[in-house]
């Protein structure tokens, strides 16, 4: 799992606006429709069943290991109040973050240490982890972007635990899905997986031969220049969450408004509506 920069967090919050309506102009869908509907919410639920707006959510600075991402949990902040919940940061870290938020009424608690970004509802237990939630939050805004996604190729690069998650939304909105990772064993865990609930994945040993089979791309990879200006036509849809992006600089002006990349935005906002 990649690890933030301050440089990666550090404009999210101030262009929040611009990036939900650059994010309407590339799916038709904002930033919290595309979350509802990575966790399965109707549309109609979104807007006639408001979710309380009274609800607490305490955002946790943790200080464990490599400590503190300058700009993170702001960030986290305000994507979460831009989709219209109150949420705070707790003065203090750690367990007294923890003991802050419990202590001031708050039913939801965003926290991340070095291993774990997981959004936890204290009333009911359920928790999102964002690597799950950035894949599905992601194939969410792949499925507006595209119009559908039913029969549709999708070459998934990357099978670790974004991969995953994104391989079974795919699946779910009945897509043809392909996978393609360094480490075949991950890309044979994952078509296991997916086939022992009923889906069948196909495996792609070669990048530039599953690359010339497939325009719909999810790149769940932390590698960067991983997809070249040669390999994108007029076709392409991209769902890019790995950090880096995988595309090369040349790449991004061509795919222009059928590229989907932020460093938080979708998976926060998933994890919000997953822990609802
Ligand atoms: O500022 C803090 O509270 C830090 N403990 C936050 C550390 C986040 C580490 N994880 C990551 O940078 C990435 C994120 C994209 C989400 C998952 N891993």
């Amino acid at each position: 799992m990649t690890r933030l920069k301050r440089d990666d967090v550090s404009g999210i919050a101030s262009a929040l606006a611009n990036y939900d309506a650059e994010l309407v102009g590339k799916t038709g869908c904002t930033l919290k429709e595309i979350a509802a509907k990575a966790v399965g919410w109707q549309r109609s639920k979104l807007y006639d069943k408001r979710p309380e707006q009274h609800r607490q959510v305490a955002v946790i600075p943790m200080t464990c290991g490599q400590g503190i991402i300058e700009g993170f949990v702001e960030s986290v902040a305000c994507i979460i109040t831009h989709l219209g919940f109150k949420a705070f940061i707790t003065k203090s870290r750690d367990a007294g973050g923890v003991a802050e938020a419990a202590q001031s009424g708050a039913e939801i608690l965003f926290m991340a240490d070095d291993d774990r970004f997981v959004a936890v509802n204290l009333r009911t237990g359920k928790v999102s982890d964002n690597g799950d939630a950035t894949g599905k939050g992601y194939v969410a805004g792949l499925e507006c972007m595209c119009g559908g996604l039913e029969g549709k190729k999708v070459l998934v690069i990357g099978a670790g635990p974004v991969g995953n998650s994104a391989a079974l939304a795919l699946v779910q909105f009945g897509a043809e899905v392909a996978v393609y990772d360094l480490n075949l064993s991950s890309s044979q865990r994952l078509s296991r997986k997916l086939e022992k609930i009923g889906y069948c994945v196909t495996i792609e040993t070669d990048l530039e031969s599953a690359l010339e089979k497939h325009c719909i791309l999810v790149d769940a990879c932390p590698t960067d220049d991983l997809i070249l200006l040669r390999h994108i036509t007029e076709d392409t849809m991209m769902a890019a969450p790995g950090i880096p992006l995988g595309v090369q600089a040349a790449g991004v002006g061509q795919l222009s408004k059928r590229l989907l990349h932020d460093p938080l935005q979708i998976g926060v906002a998933t994890m919000m509506f997953d822990v609802l």
